[in-house]
């Protein structure tokens, strides 16, 4: 044994070396995890500008041309190379060890999608270095987007890395579904599969069916500014509303790949710290696929004010897409009714997602009425919707997360008491940010402006809302250091520190190579739970 351990030892490659080559579906998981965090930083320091800038009236900071490129990126680079990344981060670790699967169906293919992230993101990001990056803002409209209103390379950049990101994010969509189908332990039938894989298995049709549509667009309009088409330039026979179809046909969908796998996250951490099954769980995967399949319906929602669709029908769908949301909000807060409920830092997450994404599906549906759109279109109150949905959301629930899986990732727990310092400084920075954004929308503020008239009356509540932002960037300190301090000493995990039920657990923290040794009998939904009660039956009977 020994000998054998010191000849691994010595032709083991460096760690690094090892990550840099790895198909492993957890390290591909980390790997997400720090690209992901790299952006955020990058991504959130770009916000702060913008609120730097929209803190007071004139313009303090930036030039408008800067600006544009700021609030563009920032969106960008928090959409495609932010939430979508760490998503798929949560999905490469959890999703082969909750179906007992040694590693995803195409584990190369794993590691080309994960490489494309950063990559891309650099691309994206190095139009900063070359004299100007894209500017048009994340939907990219034309003639915003044309090359006569948007010059510079960064645009030509901009719709070079999102083909490049979208691709990786389909081939990482075909590696999920493959694995989904085809790897499940025996036992695993489709029914049994925790909520998480479901809702990545939908999301990952969403993906395949939406992201190639934004490709050809992109496509589309790299031709136009390069090559001299015309498929979005009226002026030649083109229609740039055509872009507006197309983008949104996907980037609907897409506002579901953003939040579906953080409903799935969520739906496994609040049974769990309420000691309960999870409420109706046939009835959540019939919502989960619901939503899917409403979202290809109402992407003219984004549209009311062209006068080119036809409202009644994309405000009708719009509405009834609360509905499978509904449900979902109702099985959670049945699964926690008359629970144990215990409030470790993801079940806080979890709560906070709870509380912050009602609030922005709400006022979503405010807007899915045509007469109220025509108000509040392209003002704060859409970025208001937008960031309770996303961060309140999507972020949020990348925390709750982040702090459950943790220690499966790295064997060890992190600390409890900076855990719930991050979360309510997140919180209240938050809602400092955001709620404000509600009360200048209705009073006409519109978005993407870089400076406003200090008689306008928004002057307070911009400076609240910058105040919120700084508030939000503090809050990830604690969580930092709570990694950096936690990998070194942090208490030992153990295989299943939180006593949950679903097959991730039953193996070590970090689990080997292969994954399981061996597998619990898989006859429910809750595998792990049913392994300790009937433990427990045997000790007491
Ligand atoms: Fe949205 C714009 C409508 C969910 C993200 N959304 C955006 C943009 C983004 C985004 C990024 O109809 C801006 C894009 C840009 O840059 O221009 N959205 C909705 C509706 C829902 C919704 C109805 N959005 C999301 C999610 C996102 C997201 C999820 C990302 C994660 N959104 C819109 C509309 C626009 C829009 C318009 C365009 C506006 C414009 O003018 O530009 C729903 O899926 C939300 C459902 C969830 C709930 C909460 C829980 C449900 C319960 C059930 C009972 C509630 C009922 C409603 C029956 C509703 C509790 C009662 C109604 C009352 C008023 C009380
Ligand atoms: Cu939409």
């Amino acid at each position: 044994m020994a000998t054998n351990s010191a000849v691994a030892q010595k032709s083991a490659p460096s760690a690094l070396y090892d990550y840099l080559t790895t198909t492993d579906h957890k390290k591909i998981g980390i790997l997400y995890t720090i690209s992901s965090f790299i952006f955020l930083a990058i991504g959130g320091l770009l916000a702060l500008g913008v609120r730097a800038e929209l803190a007071m009236p004139g313009l303090q900071f930036l030039d408008e041309s800067s600006y544009n490129q700021l609030f563009t990126m920032h969106a960008s680079i928090m959409i495609f190379w932010v939430i979508i990344p760490f998503l798929a981060a949560i999905g490469n670790y959890v999703v082969p060890l909750m179906i007992g699967a040694p590693d995803m169906a195409f584990p190369r293919i794993n590691a080309l999608s994960f490489w494309m992230v950063p990559f891309s993101g650099l691309v994206a990001a190095s139009g900063f270095l070359l004299g100007g990056a894209a500017d048009a803002g994340w939907t990219a409209y034309p003639p915003v987007s044309n090359i006569k209103y948007s010059p510079g390379p960064g645009m030509n950049l901009w719709i070079v890395a999102v083909i490049l990101v979208g691709t990786s994010s389909i081939l990482g969509a075909v590696n999920f579904m493959v694995t989904v189908f085809r790897m499940r332990a025996p036992g695993m039938t489709l029914f049994r599969m925790p909520i998480l894989v479901w809702t990545v298995l939908v999301t990952s049709v969403l993906v395949l069916m939406g992201t190639p549509v934004l490709t050809s667009a992109l496509v589309m309009l790299f031709i136009d500014r390069n090559f001299g088409g015309a498929f979005f330039d009226p002026t030649l026979g083109g229609s740039a509303i055509l872009w507006q179809n197309i983008f949104w046909f996907y980037s609907h969908p897409a506002v579901y790949i953003m939040v579906l796998p953080g409903m799935g996250v969520i739906s496994e951490i609040i049974p769990v710290f309420s000691r309960k099954p999870l409420f109706g769980y046939k009835a959540f995967v019939f919502a989960t696929a619901g939503i899917g399949a409403l979202g290809f319906s109402v992407w003219a929602h984004h549209m009311f004010t062209t006068g080119s669709v036809f409202l009644p029908f994309f405000s009708v769908m719009t509405f009834l897409i609360a509905v499978p949301t509904g449900v979902k909000m109702f099985n959670w807060i049945a699964t926690m009714w008359r629970g144990q409920i215990s409030f470790t830092t993801p079940m806080l997450f979890a709560l906070g997602f709870l509380s912050m994404f009602l609030i922005g599906g709400i006022n979503g549906v405010f807007s899915a009425s045509v007469p109220v759109d025509y108000a509040i279109h392209a003002t704060y109150w859409i970025v208001a919707h937008i960031h309770y949905v996303l961060f309140g959301g999507s972020f949020v629930a990348i925390m709750a997360g982040f702090y459950f899986y943790f220690p499966k990732m790295s064997g060890r727990m992190l600390d409890e008491g900076l855990g719930r310092v991050h979360f309510v400084l997140m919180m209240v920075g938050l809602n400092l940010t955001f709620l404000p954004m509600h009360a200048l929308g209705l009073a006409g503020m519109p978005r993407r402006i870089a400076d406003y008239s200090p008689t306008a009356g928004w002057n307070d509540l911009n400076l609240a809302a910058t105040i919120g932002g700084i508030l939000v960037g503090i809050s990830l300190l604690p969580l930092f250091w709570n990694v950096y301090i936690s990998l070194r000493n942090g208490k030992l995990a153990g295989d299943d520190p939180w006593e949950a039920n679903t097959l991730e657990w039953a193996t070590s923290s970090p689990p080997p190579a292969w994954n399981f040794d061996k597998l619990p009998p898989i006859t429910s939904e809750r595998p792990l739970f049913d392994a300790r009660h009937a433990r427990s039956e045997k000790d007491h009977g």
